[in-house]
């Protein structure tokens, strides 16, 4: 019996419109995962991994047509295109509206809607904000156990009048008549991920993969979660958290966005090679940020767990990602070996001799596709990454220090650059770029902006959430974290990178330590403020004088160059782009003609 009227009434209302067989309300206990897992073995999607090799551990291969994020059937429904901005997908509420309620009427007949009251960020933090996914998929509901705090807990905190994000998902087949189901059941001809951040709604049909399913994640706390922040004075964000401690054992928090495929999950769980310092971990994906009462910005984790990609994870590039692998966890579009255990490019240096590949045929080394898909991922608690910080869960949340932007830059962006004020700080993260690798559409080497890493993710139009980061730093008597734009990625003129990076990036956070400590030389520069050679610790690594001057060197030629591309990018967002942002692309054009 739920004591929420208003949840009992929207339950009741999707289940009139969905027609499911019967409702369950998840309680996120043990038994159900498991019951949830006998449902998956007995459809033939799931595979028990041998308990002697990964205890308590599932393979899961999707349909091959539903094997990641779909940006291009992702919309932001607000009142006005120009409200979503000119980087979303933009339909009109009640247009929108009205093709779903055609497209969910009906959609779970033959099936069991679950209800999954959950929380993202611990339960009772003021930080954390509650979600209820309905949706048609067994798999959902194991991947939110750990993704997400699921059950009773949730549904005491919301008590009978609180706030919650209402979310709802259909794989978007229904089964007519007994029809017989597929392992894998999805509609992909009639994908939606649809947002409403006006309403702070969320309804996806077609898909049954990570972020288009498990709606707590991208779709809540990233682009529900960005319009709420808006609206009350916060920051959601796409950022790794982590802490970092010197050998005195003074710690300091620092919180990081990336774009894809620039080894964020490694970064948040980076094991230094400097001795006596210390990486832990707080998250390695989402940020949530509020002020505490002393001014300082507090984040949380909102997640539970890490759903990340298997693709390129090994014991030397990210050797605590493996050690928190061991035991219960979810593997979906991984290989299968032969001893019933898993494996994925970059696991190990040799592939074993024969698997069967993500789509559950005979592969070899000599097969000429990989054998797990590159969005392949491992879902598993983040309680049990070996290095996760003690206070990962702490309700009050960790002040945040410093915040690090990043992309993937071969040349002109600087190994470290630190802003001189937020407003400097929101102009780098407003400029993030990576170039394109093979594995994303465009041409190699092609420049993609990546505004603070939230392209993707951002539930409104990005001119507005600057303008918002720029207000955040307006606030009187706070105290806000220092902003550095770094770059692990640049490469000399024969292609080759310029630095180690993985391990060998906590000499950069050390320096960024320093600075937060009030120490640590920096030089100003036309671009920032940028270590001197003697502030970084370059020892034991072997670089030549010019890669060192390379790393720090300010490339006036080629950002003179880039002004006038993020000049283009700026005037897409018209008169909305805060003045403040045109105004610091003035002043670094006007330093580096000075320079020259
Ligand atoms: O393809 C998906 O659904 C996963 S996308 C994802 C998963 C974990 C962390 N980050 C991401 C991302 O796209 O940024
Ligand atoms: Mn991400």
């Amino acid at each position: 019996m739920l004591e929420h009227s208003q949840l009992a009434a929207w339950i009741d209302e999707k289940k009139t419109l969905c027609q499911p067989d019967k409702v369950v309300i998840c309680d996120g206990s043990t038994d159900e995962y498991n019951q949830m897992w006998d449902l998956l073995l007995t459809a033939g999607v799931a595979i028990k991994l041998n308990e002697e090799k990964r205890p308590n551990s599932y393979l899961i291969r999707s349909d091959p047509a539903d094997v990641a994020r779909v940006e291009s059937r992702t919309f932001i429904c607000t009142e006005t295109q120009e409200q979503a901005g000119p980087t979303n997908n933009w339909i009109h509420p009640d247009e929108m509206r009205e093709t779903l309620n055609g497209l969910f009427q009906g959609c779970m007949r033959g099936r069991t809607m679950y209800v999954i009251p959950f929380s993202m960020g611990p339960v009772g933090s003021p930080i954390a904000h509650i979600g209820i996914e309905i949706t048609d998929s067994p798999y959902v509901v194991t991947s939110m156990h750990i993704m997400t705090r699921v059950g009773q807990a949730v549904l005491d905190e919301l008590g009978t009048d609180g706030e919650f994000v209402p979310c709802i998902h259909s794989v978007g087949v229904p089964l007519a008549n007994g029809a017989s189901d597929v392992p894998w059941p999805c509609n992909p001809e009639n994908l939606y991920i649809a947002h409403f951040p006006t309403s702070r709604e969320i309804w996806s049909f077609g898909s049954g993969y990570g972020g288009n399913a498990l709606l707590g994640k991208k779709c809540f706390a990233l682009r529900i979660a960005s319009a709420m922040a808006r609206d009350e004075g916060w920051l959601a964000e796409h950022m790794l958290i982590l802490k970092l401690t010197n050998p005195e054992g003074v710690s300091h928090y620092v919180a990081g966005a990336f774009p894809s495929a620039c080894g964020k999950t490694n970064l948040a769980m980076l094991i230094p090679t400097i001795p006596g310092w210390k990486v832990e971990t707080v998250g390695d994906d989402i940020c949530w940020m509020k002020f505490g009462d002393d001014g300082r910005l507090y984040a949380i984790n909102p997640e539970a767990g890490f759903f990340g990609v298997a693709p390129g994870t090994g014991i030397h590039s990210n050797p605590n990602a493996m050690l928190s692998l061991k035991e219960n966890c979810i593997f979906t579009n991984v290989a299968e070996t032969d001893d019933g255990d898993v494996w994925w490019e970059g696991m190990t240096e040799e592939p074993p001799s024969h698997l069967i590949d993500w789509k559950g045929n005979d592969w070899t080394p000599d097969s000429s596709e990989p054998a797990a898909h590159p969005n392949a991922r491992f879902t598993v608690s983040a309680a049990q990454c070996p290095v996760i910080a003690d206070e990962w869960e702490d309700l009050k949340g960790v002040p945040i220090s410093a915040i690090l932007f990043g992309g993937r830059r071969a040349t002109v962006v600087p190994l470290v650059n630190e802003a001189s004020s937020w407003v400097q700080g929101t102009f780098f993260g407003s400029i993030v770029s990576s170039e394109k690798t093979a594995a994303a559409a465009g041409t190699i080497g092609e420049l993609r902006r990546d505004p603070m890493a939230m392209l993707p993710f951002c539930g409104y139009n990005m001119a507005d959430y600057w303008s918002h980061w720029l207000n955040i730093g307006k606030r009187q008597g706070v105290k806000l974290p220092r902003i550095y734009y770094v770059n692990w990625f640049r490469k000399n003129a024969a292609g080759e990178f310029l630095w180690p990076g993985f391990g060998e990036n906590s000499r950069v956070l050390r320096w960024i330590f320093e600075r937060c400590e009030g120490r640590g030389d920096a030089i100003e520069t036309p671009i920032g403020n940028l270590p001197t050679r003697e502030a970084l610790d370059f020892e034991g690594l072997g670089l030549s004088d010019e890669t060192i001057a390379e790393l720090l060197r300010v490339e006036v030629d080629g950002w003179l160059a880039e002004i006038p591309l993020i000049e283009e990018y700026y005037d897409k967002f018209g008169d909305r782009l805060p003045v403040e942002l045109s105004q610091e692309l003035a002043n670094l054009k006007s330093n580096l003609e000075n320079a020259t």
